[in-house]
């Protein structure tokens, strides 16, 4: 009987532990810390055994496959102690993909991922398909191929999850874009983070898709030498020769492969915003490549709500109108939602700095900003990077504070903007967490 060993007790390792189980594996999960309650009920009630607060070695080394959940880095010593060992290490979804045919679209890249990955679910799911939706959105993919096995999954991939695949194919791949984030992660070299988004075109072959956006020169260099074989369907800003797709300020233009084309005016498209056309465009191309008809998918697409956190209006306070976009952790997605606004904006920035250069947002800024809100516990490099380039900067330390200040400086018609370009840690659990209580903060005003 062949032993797998999970590392990490979360939704990924939970749901790895029940499959090795499925598959008649000797199933041993361990976690460096504290199980969650719920999935700590969960192994018990299964059977399945586990310890937590440490991983014990000798235990571990034992494995025949370990499964490594995606937070933990590959330069941790029980990790390399494996490798050295020949023990092959591989990510949840490398190991689930093992065990089913289903055809995978996945999709990938620095920012976009959440909402294209949920755009493409929802497009196929109102067509009427048997899909399943997995990954970094948070459901283990082992887990479902476990209980309810699908015929197509919807997959986001993170960079973690990326690093630990190696069989794993994908039928479609999206890459939305590619910008410097995790470098902690990637020895601070921005090309080894590279190499690890542009894994999920590996082992495609000609008759697989790849959907990516055409004006990221980062990704214009890559393909340059690589030269991948799966079918290619670029998406652009610019209506340009070779382009399956490409938005203008009125419309976005759809060439579906082998199934007609598609136009939808941008004023009907509930998401707003240049980026939300990048995203519009890749879910079209994904669905298109997928089979699904061309009305199928523009009915999808003018369905489709904002995901919580991502551009998301959360109330009207005085006529301003106030936008949740707390998932924007770092600069290129804030870049994005300030191009999307069209009146004087508020911007409350701030948070855990991952190495930000400010710079890139600083055009926007002296555009279309009335005022910023520094919200974080240590506001000195915005303060510093903004002073004199907006006519007005407020410090502040709590959401209470932020939220009280915004109000004070909005007036109607203005656009209160959640978009801190920062992770979240320094004053709240989560990007979730800061959302949460954002939109909470905005309800209570309104009452
Ligand atoms: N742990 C160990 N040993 C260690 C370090 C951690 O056992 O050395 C334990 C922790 O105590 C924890 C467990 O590992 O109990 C699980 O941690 P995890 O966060 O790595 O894994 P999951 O809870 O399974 O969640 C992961 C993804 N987490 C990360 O990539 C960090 C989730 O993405 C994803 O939704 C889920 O798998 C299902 O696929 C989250 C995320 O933050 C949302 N992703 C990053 C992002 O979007 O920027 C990449
Ligand atoms: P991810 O899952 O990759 O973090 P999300 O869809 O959750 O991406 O969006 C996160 C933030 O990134 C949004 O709040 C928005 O500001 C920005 N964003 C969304 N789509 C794009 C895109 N295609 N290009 C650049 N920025 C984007």
């Amino acid at each position: 009987m062949k032993r797998l060993v999970i590392l990490g007790g979360g939704e990924s390792g939970y749901g790895a532990a029940v499959l090795g189980k499925k598959l008649g594996m000797d199933v041993f999960l361990s976690d460096s810390g504290r199980l969650k309650e719920a999935y700590r009920e969960k192994l018990e009630a299964e059977n399945i055994p586990f310890e937590e607060g440490g991983h014990t070695e000798q235990k571990v080394l034992q494995a025949d496959i370990v499964v490594k959940s995606p937070g933990i880095p590959d330069k941790a010593p029980l990790v390399k102690a494996l490798r050295e060992k020949g023990v092959p290490v591989v990510s949840e979804i490398e190991f689930a993909a093992r065990h089913t045919e289903a055809r995978m679209i996945c999709i990938t890249g620095s920012n976009g991922k959440t909402t294209t990955t949920s755009l493409i679910y929802h497009i196929m799911k109102r067509a009427g398909l048997d899909v399943g939706l997995a990954g970094n959105i948070g459901k283990s993919l082992a887990l479902q191929v476990a209980r309810e096995p699908k015929p197509t999954y919807v997959i986001e991939l993170s960079s973690f999850q990326l690093d630990g695949m190696y069989e794993f194919k994908a039928d479609i791949a999206v890459l939305m874009n590619i910008t410097p984030d995790h470098l902690d992660r990637y020895d601070y070299k921005m090309q080894n983070y590279v190499n690890s988004k542009f894994r999920i075109l590996q082992n495609q072959t000609s008759a697989d898709w790849f959907v990516y956006w055409a004006d990221d020169p980062v990704i214009g260099k890559e393909l340059a030498e690589r030269d991948p074989s799966a079918r290619r369907l670029p998406f652009s800003s610019k209506s340009e020769p070779g382009a399956a797709a490409y938005a203008d300020d009125s419309k976005i233009a759809v060439n579906l492969p082998d199934c007609g084309k598609l136009e939808i005016s941008r004023s009907r498209i509930p998401i707003k915003g240049l980026h939300n056309m990048y995203n519009c465009m890749a879910a079209a191309l994904a669905c298109g490549a997928a089979g699904v008809a061309p009305d199928r998918i523009a009915d999808g697409i003018l369905s489709f709500e904002a995901v919580p956190h991502r551009l998301e209006a959360v109330g009207t306070i005085n006529g301003a109108v106030w936008i949740n976009d707390s998932k924007a952790t770092n600069v290129a997605s804030t870049y994005y939602a300030l191009e999307s606004m069209t009146t004087p904006t508020v911007l409350i920035l701030g948070g855990t700095d991952k190495g930000n250069d400010y710079s890139e947002i600083l055009p926007f800024v002296k555009e279309k900003v009335k005022a910023i809100v520094a919200m974080g516990v240590d506001n000195a490099k915005i303060l510093k990077f903004f002073s004199g380039e907006v006519p007005e900067i407020v410090d502040t330390h709590s959401l209470a504070d932020a939220v009280a200040a915004c109000r004070r400086l909005a007036r109607p018609g203005d656009t209160v903007l959640l978009s801190p370009c920062c992770a979240s840690f320094d004053l709240f659990r989560n990007y979730e967490e800061r959302g949460d209580l954002f939109r909470q903060a905005v309800k209570d005003l309104e009452k």
